[in-house]
């Protein structure tokens, strides 16, 4: 079960994960007057086909990679969360696509979620943790962290700017695939931010470049390439289950060892280009 090949785990992905996004038809938004502010599309026709993309972890190890240039040579670069690019450019580029950020972001005070810019260029897409129902009542009334307040809000300030919430069913059904993909139990947390943004890249491109989360020869404790704090959990996960994500993106890999080596670039193709 767990020796399944790259071909078959790309095939599985493809099959059984549906990037999807909430629209204001769905109950229980639907009797709620602000659901009008959701997308009545969704993210997946909306945007894109891209031929290619980046996908660009926070991890410390772009520190220093000089990879800027590459990385916004593609047509499309997706961000996580508060990851800036002002003053880092020459190490992750200046190109913003799509920024996938987690509801802690969209509510803690130290983010100014509501006023920083860091978060108005681009197209905007959130999550939150929800239960392993991934039912819609459920979660919305206990939600990880206040994102459809923060949601609404942003709304009002930035009407112009596309955002989109992720269908918690998407998060359990990626947590589904490394689950079945391994031979222990992992913890039934939500996959971390990035393997979210690698298949939600995978359901937009013809080709996908991740950058820094498989670790390359910079591998480091710093946590991230913006700030100055280091805890190798960041790169090896605590809450997420991060280490068995890279494990299966590690087996999904079509370029070199090398690549990851030296760029800490990972190559993967677009759920359109697979034939399974
Ligand atoms: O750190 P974070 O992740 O924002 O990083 C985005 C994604 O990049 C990959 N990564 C990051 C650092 C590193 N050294 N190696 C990596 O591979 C991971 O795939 C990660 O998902 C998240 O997933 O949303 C997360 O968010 C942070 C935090 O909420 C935000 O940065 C906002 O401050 C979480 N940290 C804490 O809760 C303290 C982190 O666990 C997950």
């Amino acid at each position: 079960e767990t020796k399944r090949s790259g071909p078959q785990l790309l095939c599985q992905l493809k099959e059984k994960v549906e990037v999807t996004t909430l629209t204001p038809d769905l109950q229980p938004f639907s009797s709620m007057l602000w659901a009008t502010q959701l997308p009545s599309k969704q993210l997946t026709s909306d945007l894109g086909p891209y031929k290619s993309c980046a996908v660009v972890a926070s991890a410390g190890s772009l520190h220093g990679s000089k990879l800027g240039k590459e990385i916004d040579s593609h047509d499309a670069v997706l961000r996580f969360n508060a990851a800036p690019t002002n003053g880092y450019e020459k190490d992750v580029g200046l190109k913003t696509t799509i920024r996938l950020i987690n509801s802690q972001v969209m509510a803690s005070e130290e983010h100014r979620f509501l006023s920083s810019s860091l978060y108005s260029s681009g197209v905007l897409v959130a999550w939150d943790p929800a239960p392993f129902s991934a039912d819609l009542i459920q979660w919305y009334n206990k939600t990880d962290y206040p994102i459809f307040t923060q949601y609404q809000r942003y709304r009002r300030l930035h009407p112009q700017q596309p955002f989109y919430i992720l269908h918690p069913r998407f998060e359990w059904q990626a947590w589904q695939r490394i689950q079945d993909n391994m031979a222990e139990p992992i913890q039934k947390n939500p996959p971390s931010s990035g393997f979210l943004g690698i298949i939600l890249m995978m359901s937009l491109c013809e080709v996908v470049h991740v950058y820094e989360f498989l670790p390359s020869q910079r591998k480091t404790e710093l946590c991230h390439y913006y700030q100055r704090f280091y805890d190798a959990a960041c790169t090896l996960g605590a809450y997420h289950p991060l280490l068995y994500e890279k494990n299966l993106v590690k087996r999904m890999n079509q370029g070199s060892d090398r690549d990851i080596y030296t760029h800490g670039r990972v190559t993967l193709p677009g759920f359109s280009k697979l034939n399974c």
